[in-house]
């Protein structure tokens, strides 16, 4: 493999960090599973518009592209390579009363995890036989669930095209096709070894097999974002006596994509504030000060719908769990301010 071209216009950053130097001491190394540089950041040459571009195949990964994985995890999570990972998960210290009691901003709230099954190979590096046992193994667990988490699994192979579309519609299921995570070799062998285990009442859900091996999410109408946080932190707890996750005390749990490790929690609101987002310079300096991401409404690379928005923390590692939450209420409060001062 040759230096890659890269277009004047790329704001990735792969584009910004892989020097041709970075690129000359990490073009022949191979991680243990037999993961390449060429693999790690394909998805960041195909898709030019990538804001990150680059995918660990496995934990070793991130040491043996640390040249480049390292200065990418410092300009997005602002933690370097000295810094260490805490985990704090104690409902107790987050202070969340609901912001919007009379439900005029807030549509719905969601807290997701990644996790991944320690000693395997992540999902871009995996292959098919290992995808099928962390889903018998995934599964087994989660059927072990019980309370308000229990429920059952539903396999993408044999689902009907119209119950798949719907719970995607609904903002329950993962699409299919991501060409970002398809460039990545996460789409490899689709549909098998794929699905998604949910409760009756979809508040607790856990995709298989996506982007990581499991994504943990607890999600319901409204704002009470506490509720929410502590049926994820139980679910969190149940499932990891039974799976062992990937994790590392530098970089917390371990994901395929660099900006999900530490908490690899992503806490978000769908909120309307058609105001506040005719002002983009406006909405955007409060996002900013409280380290918030904007989403469309049907998640990432998405557009939004009616002035809803959906709005979640950014930082996800070198701070605890309860602070991931922290940064997402803190700045719901300042938004939902700036909207009601708009009249
Ligand atoms: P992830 O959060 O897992 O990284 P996405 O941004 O693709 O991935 O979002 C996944 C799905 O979750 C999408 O359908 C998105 O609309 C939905 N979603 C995210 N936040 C909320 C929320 N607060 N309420 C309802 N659905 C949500
Ligand atoms: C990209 O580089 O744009 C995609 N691979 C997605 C990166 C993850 N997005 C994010 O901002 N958390």
């Amino acid at each position: 493999m040759n230096y890659p071209n890269f277009p004047e216009d790329c704001r990735s950053l792969l584009c910004k960090y892989l020097t041709p130097e970075v690129f000359e001491l990490l073009k022949e190394r191979k991680t243990s599973h037999g993961f390449t540089l060429e693999q790690a950041i394909n998805s960041g040459i195909q898709n030019i518009d990538s804001s990150i571009g680059v995918y660990a195949g496995d934990k070793e990964s991130y040491t043996v592209f640390g040249p480049l994985f390292d200065p990418i995890i410092e300009a997005y999570h602002g933690f370097s390579k000295n810094d260490s990972h805490h985990s704090n998960m104690e409902p107790d210290l987050l202070k969340a009363p609901n912001p919007d009691p009379e439900g005029e901003f807030i549509l719905s709230t969601r807290i997701r995890v990644g996790r991944n099954v320690d000693n395997m190979p992540l999902g871009p590096a995996i292959s098919k036989e290992q995808r099928n046992q962390v889903e018998t193994r995934v599964v087994k667990a989660l059927n072990l669930l019980d309370g308000e988490l229990k429920g059952k699994y539903y396999p993408l192979t044999g689902m009907s095209k119209e119950i798949q579309d719907m719970l995607i519609k609904e903002h329950f299921l993962f699409k299919e096709g991501d060409r970002f995570l398809d460039a990545a070799g996460l789409n490899r062998d689709w549909p098998e070894g794929r699905g998604i285990y949910h409760n009756h009442d979809k508040t607790f859900l856990v995709w298989v097999n996506e982007e990581d091996q499991m994504r943990i999410i607890s999600m319901q109408q409204g704002g009470d974002i506490k509720e929410v946080f502590i049926r994820l932190v139980n679910a969190i707890k149940s499932i990891e006596t039974k799976v062992p996750f990937s994790y590392s005390y530098h970089l917390g749990f371990i994901t395929s994509c660099p900006t999900n490790l530490g908490t690899a929690m992503r806490a978000s609101v769908h909120i309307a504030l058609p105001k506040l987002s005719k002002d983009m310079d406006a909405f955007k300096s409060i996002t900013d000060k409280y380290h918030l991401q904007i989403r469309g409404i049907h998640g990432e690379h998405s557009e939004s719908e009616g002035g809803v928005y959906d709005i979640s923390n950014r930082r996800r590692l070198g701070i605890t769990e309860v602070r991931a939450v922290q940064d997402m209420y803190d700045g719901v409060v300042a938004l939902i301010e700036a909207e009601k001062a708009l009249g």
